[in-house]
């Protein structure tokens, strides 16, 4: 399979800049591109992508999305003076022209399209535009908010018509509203837009009415059409991620795009001077991460907004690293989302759960409701913003700090695998059987706890081999491993064991799929924590950390079992911040295997990707899908899903409720309802 990751960038993009005295538009400038540029330079990551020249787009592109009349007169600006420029420009909302602009604005979507055909003709699997002017506000016959030519919807309409596919996401997680983007397919089923934006009730830039969670989309379009509108500033990574978990990801996955097309926009990030939000740099991390098993990998992200040079060039650099197939490393304090942005996630999900089975169950807010509450909330909310706002002054954005993240180390050895030796080595995977430098005394303990009634050689070499893999993927040294094993509930045992040991200060993250016993006498303090899928009612849960997830129809049902990964799984792994994920396939387990990578592979955003798969010895099969995803190949596609079975989506619910007051990345409303 093809990997590899495309950058497409030119310098003469940086060409341009305003000419004249506008304060609404100094914060676009040309170093926008060049610090972004020089950081994916200076960190390595430039050299390990592959580079991809630009071109112009053709006018049959720009056409593609825009009117011929727009186009004309754009295609006039290069011949007018300062004088004619600024009259020109005074049409538009928040946005100025150069004479170089329109020779910019034709690379800036031939870049997007150039991106589109490498990925669509296999010649890398993903990839990243560095382009200005960027593109999501501009509209039909209207440039705006810095924007010339709506570069990713031209993509869109480009890759359905050249290649035919049938699907297109669009994430656009900008901090503004691409409302050009959201023009241009409102009535279009085969394009869903997603986008989330400060919003403050109408009252940020652009303050259009239909930037609201209620524009669902239009005709045929409508459910097509996801606006997640910020009430607030201050949005943190708990809120990024709760809407992915909650929304954008149980929608995306049902509507099972072709291509993911990525309005890549990084004035959502803390430092920002427009967006004023307070995520970190290395949310873009995981939110790249969390699409990139999505249309067979297929993700083209296109440079957006941006304007704080720092932030700005970290985000580029995560979004590049992860695209790379990095692991990510873990995102700084998710301590839950706030108020606010549960109330936005509420008004969305249930604006949507008549378009979406994934969404059917969500907590509805009556249709009656709907237009009141945007002005019930905002009323509450300038009451409190009212107490608020004293004493917050001299907090000026362009001060906030936050830490650089941290440089990736990545081991050298990216998968090892303990096989029994009739099993072949998957490529790319390093055979591991070395119990050489493990303590005599961790191999007596072995023995001791595991091995009481039989002296099962096999076994306490597999065993052994186990606790030093653990080792070596605690020491960074190997980054995942996979291991078939004779008794998988026994092996689990034991790397549990090992790993929890006092020496390693893990926390484990423990995933069993299937009916065997796993190490549910956990203990309370947190060093563990399991989450078991199983078709066999277990008897009430405990503990905070057992977590057992019933499933009726055991796994045949993919619907209702990645409903509990991206709704339960995921929120609940994240919030937990494991060292290490500990993947168990029970013998009995029968899930299918494009199910299975996926689950792999959205597991790997956690725990800088330290992984380890516990198989048992007859499941050969599945040794080199799993492998596959582990060295970070994206899973295939499972296809449209349709409804998942109503029993598994309520007991999934109920558990999710009963949890939320323990794991706050589980909520999904404000109020405590249904
Ligand atoms: N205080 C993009 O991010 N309003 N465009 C500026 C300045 C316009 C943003 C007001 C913002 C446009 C692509
Ligand atoms: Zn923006």
């Amino acid at each position: 399979m093809k990997m590899g990751t495309a950058l497409i960038y030119d310098e003469e993009m940086t060409k341009y800049k305003l000419l004249w005295v506008d304060p609404a538009c100094k914060i676009e400038v040309p170093e926008r591109l060049t610090v972004s540029h020089e950081a994916l330079v200076q960190s390595g990551l430039a050299d390990r992508c592959v580079s991809i020249p630009v071109r112009e787009a053709t006018d049959a592109d720009i056409l593609l999305v825009h009117s011929e009349e727009y186009l004309e007169a754009v295609k006039k600006t290069p011949y007018m003076t300062l004088e004619d420029l600024k009259e020109f420009t005074l049409q538009y909302g928040d946005v100025y022209f150069h004479p170089n602009i329109y020779h910019c604005a034709k690379l800036a979507a031939g870049a997007a399209l150039q991106l589109v055909d490498s990925v669509m003709t296999g010649k890398v699997r993903n990839g990243m535009a560095l382009v200005r002017p960027p593109g999501h506000h501009s509209m039909r016959s209207a440039a705006s908010g810095f924007c010339v030519f709506n570069n990713v919807a031209i993509a869109a309409r480009y890759a359905k018509q050249k290649y035919g596919v049938k699907r297109v996401l669009i994430v656009d997680w900008d901090i503004h509203h691409g409302q050009g983007v959201q023009y241009s397919f409102e009535d279009d089923p085969s394009v869903l837009y997603f986008s989330w934006h400060r919003y403050e009730h109408q009252k940020f830039w652009p303050q259009l009415r239909e930037s609201d969670f209620d524009s669902v989309g239009k005709n045929k379009g409508v459910g097509f059409n996801i606006n997640v509108p910020w009430n607030k500033v201050g949005m943190q990574n708990s809120d990024y991620l709760s809407i992915f978990c909650h929304l954008l990801l149980p929608v995306a996955y049902e509507f099972n795009p072709d291509l993911v097309l990525v309005c890549a926009g990084f004035d959502s990030a803390i430092g920002d001077p427009e967006g004023e939000m307070c995520a970190t740099p290395d949310i873009f991390a995981h939110l790249t991460h969390l699409l990139m098993n999505l249309a067979g990998g297929k993700l083209c992200a296109v440079l957006e907004g941006g304007y704080n040079l720092t932030s700005l060039a970290q985000s580029v650099c995560q979004t590049v690293q992860t695209l790379l197939g990095d692991p990510a490393p873990p995102p700084a304090n998710l301590d839950g989302p706030c108020k606010s942005a549960l109330d936005s996630l509420h008004c969305v999900r249930s604006a949507h759960r008549q378009y979406w089975s994934c969404l059917k169950h969500a907590a509805d807010l009556p249709t009656c409701e709907i237009s009141t509450k945007r002005i019930k909330v905002a009323e509450e909310e300038e009451e409190e913003e009212k107490t608020l706002d004293k004493g917050e002054e001299g907090n000026s954005i362009e001060e906030k700090v936050w830490p650089e993240p941290p440089k990736r180390v990545t081991p050298t050895i990216r998968t090892a695998v303990v096989l029994p030796d009739g099993v072949t080595c998957p490529d790319g995977c390093k055979r591991f059987s070395s119990s050489e430098d493990l303590d005599p005394l961790i191999i007596s303990k072995l023995k001791e706890n595991f091995l009481k009634d039989a002296d099962d050689s096999d076994t306490l070499s597999s065993l052994s081999s186990l606790a030093a893999l653990v080792e070596k993927v605690e020491k960074n040294e190997i980054c995942s491993g996979l291991a078939l094993v004779r008794d998988v509930s026994m092996a689990t045992m034991c790397v549990v064991q090992h790993a929890a040991s006092a020496h390693l200060r893990n926390r484990v993250l423990v995933v069993c799929v299937g009916d065997g016993k796993v190490p549910s006498h956990v203990t309370e303090d947190g060093k563990i924590l399991v989450v078991q899928f199983s078709n066999k009612d277990s008897e009430e849960q405990k503990c905070k950390y057992y977590i057992p997830v019933c499933l009726k129809k055991g796994y045949s049902d993919v619907s209702g079992f990645m409903h509990a990964v991206l709704g339960l799984l995921l929120p609940l792994a994240y919030e937990y911040d494991p060292t290490l994920v500990l993947l168990v396939r029970m013998s009995d387990a029968g899930l299918c295997e494009i199910v299975w990578q996926q689950l792999t592979g959205l597991l790997q955003g956690l725990a800088q990707g330290h992984m380890l798969v516990l198989m048992q010895d007859g499941e050969k099969e599945c040794v080199g899908p799993t492998a596959s995803s582990l060295l970070g190949y994206p899973a295939p596609s499972l296809g449209q899903l349709p409804a998942p079975l109503p029993e598994d989506v309520a007991s999934i619910e109920s558990l999710r409720h009963r949890l939320k007051a323990d794991w706050k990345l589980l909520q999904t409303t404000a109020q405590e309802t249904g």
